[in-house]
């Protein structure tokens, strides 16, 4: 049997292709018939250069509907589609192509100079360029390629994408994600979030996450209908796209931002039928704030990049403020205890999952296999959680050291590592405390080589040359020492506590 996603999307497309699959804001549509042929020329095009299935394609592009169609193309020339983060710089992106080895990458312009140096390096052959209008010389070098190509045939095991998430100790591992993992994940979350036929979704999430990519575009493919695709997240833009759409998802932070805008109100959402929020905790208070304002209740639900979507609150029934939801239909979630052992309603133990949207394994990493799975198979979220009598599951934490900052992951460690290498820094702890727009905001605190006067402009401006903006700390503090436990650990709590409110935005 062919388990190529795109397949699957494929039987899916409305009979009418010539109906759409994006629409822009500039009045531009991009039909089913549309994505079907620039996907094809693509993945012939990519074909052409010699790649064969099971090769990766490393892309880091803003978004745009081609960047959308590059990834259709990669599914159908069965090759492993390798997204990154636009803001990556130099070191992180050299990491990610010496790691996963692409037989191609296409770059956004403003990184060529230091990728195709990384290429270079590399042997990496195959170099393009696709901007944020979608132009460049990627599509100039595939205009010639035909617009028929045949779906190559995948097994169910067969890679369609590898996520770089970054770990606890500061070194990213590469998620393998099969096509199954996708497939079995996009036919839950359509059929449990009720997707029909009258259904626009509004897209404003970042394509290269598996929220923005994943659960949303796959929930529109599946379902054969269109969204309205924006380059980012718009407050207003959102605003007034919400009246002619249905369906909506986000971060907590595009929630709190939509809070901010005095015309949110029931009329401006008196068409959308769901709001689904994920990737980092909801308040209760902003859930509470919404449904004042608008009537709607938020969809709350739980996933990782590893596994894709895991509990989701009902489409019907209740959506519990400050709770994940229920499991999915076909994972497996349990709560243990340090020893292994399920816990009981109402106690807080380790998130462990099992399913056929659970990860295949870390890409050339067989010691993190071992490390991330239990004996009966099940992965390892690091997220500490508790379920209640009734089966919603409430996040209650992490085990793992992890910062969720407007919905991107930041791990200290790696933030720690930049701020050690840096000439007067002796030694650092990176921590996350509570801020109004982002949820959580990154915050450095650092012990200066006696004698230094490195400041805390002079440290944000060096972090900003080697990390992605989002890992940047928002404030760094300086001290004569870190607070250590008897066991020499430096006790992150306490800092924690301490720079909690000086660090709201
Ligand atoms: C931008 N900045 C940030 C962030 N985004 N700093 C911290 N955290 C961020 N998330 C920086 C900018 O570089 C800039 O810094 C300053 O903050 C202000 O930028 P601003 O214009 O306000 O930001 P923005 O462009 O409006 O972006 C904010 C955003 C964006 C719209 C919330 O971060 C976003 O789209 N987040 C969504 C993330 C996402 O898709 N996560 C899903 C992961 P400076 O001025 O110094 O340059 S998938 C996942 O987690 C799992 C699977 C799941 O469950 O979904
Ligand atoms: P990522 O590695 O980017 O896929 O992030 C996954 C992590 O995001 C999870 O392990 C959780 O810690 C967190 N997360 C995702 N959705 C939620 C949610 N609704 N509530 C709390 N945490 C969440």
């Amino acid at each position: 049997m062919n388990a190529n996603l795109y397949s699957t999307f494929e039987q899916r497309f409305p009979a009418d292709r010539g109906r759409p699959l994006l629409l822009l804001g500039s009045g531009r549509e991009v039909s089913y018939a549309e994505a079907d042929a620039t996907s094809a020329r693509y993945a012939a095009f990519l074909a052409g250069l010699g790649l064969v299935p099971g090769d990766r394609v490393a892309v880091q592009v803003e978004k745009s509907p081609e960047a959308l169609l590059l990834y259709l193309a990669c599914l159908r020339a069965g090759l492993v589609y390798l997204p990154l983060n636009t803001a990556y710089q130099q070191a992180e992106v050299g990491y990610f192509l010496e790691n996963a080895q692409p037989g191609a990458v296409i770059s956004q312009p403003r990184s060529l100079g230091t990728t195709q140096a990384i290429c270079a390096q590399q042997g990496i052959r195959n170099l393009f360029v696709l901007d944020e209008h979608g132009q460049g010389g990627f599509l100039d070098a595939a205009r010639a390629s035909p617009e028929r190509f045949t779906t190559v045939e995948r097994a169910e095991s067969d890679l369609a994408a590898i996520l770089y998430t970054s770990g606890t100790t500061g070194r990213s591992k590469g998620a393998m994600i099969t096509h199954r993992n996708l497939a079995s994940n996009a036919e839950v979350l359509h059929r449990e979030w009720g997707f029909g036929p009258e259904d626009v979704l509004v897209h404003m999430l970042p394509l290269f996450h598996v929220h923005g990519l994943f659960v949303a575009c796959h929930c529109v493919l599946m379902n054969g209908t269109a969204m309205r695709f924006h380059a980012k997240f718009d407050a207003g833009a959102a605003l007034a796209d919400l009246r002619r759409s249905t369906v909506f998802m986000g971060v907590p932070t595009f929630y709190t931002r939509l809070l901010a805008e005095p015309g949110l109100d029931r009329a401006a959402c008196s068409r959308m039928r769901l709001f689904v929020s994920g990737s980092a905790p909801l308040l209760a208070e902003t859930h509470e704030a919404f449904e004042q304002r608008t009537g709607q209740r938020i969809l709350e639900r739980y996933g990782m990049t590893e596994t894709g979507m895991l509990t989701s609150n009902p489409l019907h029934g209740e959506r519990r403020a400050g709770t994940v939801g229920r499991p999915l239909p076909g994972t497996d979630v349990r709560v243990v205890d340090d020893a292994g052992e399920t816990c009981k309603p109402g106690a807080i133990g380790h998130v462990q999952v099992r399913g056929p949207n659970v990860l295949s394994g870390y890409w050339r990493l067989p010691e993190k296999n071992k490390e991330e799975f239990t004996a009966d198979g099940y992965f390892k979220t690091g997220d500490m959680g508790s379920f209640s009598t009734d089966g919603y599951l409430t996040i209650a934490g992490r085990s793992k050291d992890l910062i969720i900052s407007g919905g991107f992951n930041v791990y200290p460690k790696e933030i720690e590592l930049a701020l050690d290498e840096l000439p007067g820094v002796r030694e650092s702890a990176v921590v996350g405390v509570p801020h109004a727009d982002f949820g959580e905001a990154v915050t450095a605190v650092v012990v200066r080589v006696p004698g230094d006067t490195t400041s805390e402009a002079d440290v944000i401006a060096a972090l900003k040359a080697r990390l992605a903006n989002f890992k940047v700390p928002k404030r760094v503090h300086f001290v004569e020492e870190l607070p250590r436990n008897t066991m020499g650990k430096v006790q992150k709590n306490v800092l924690r506590d301490r720079y909690s409110g000086g660090g709201r935005g």
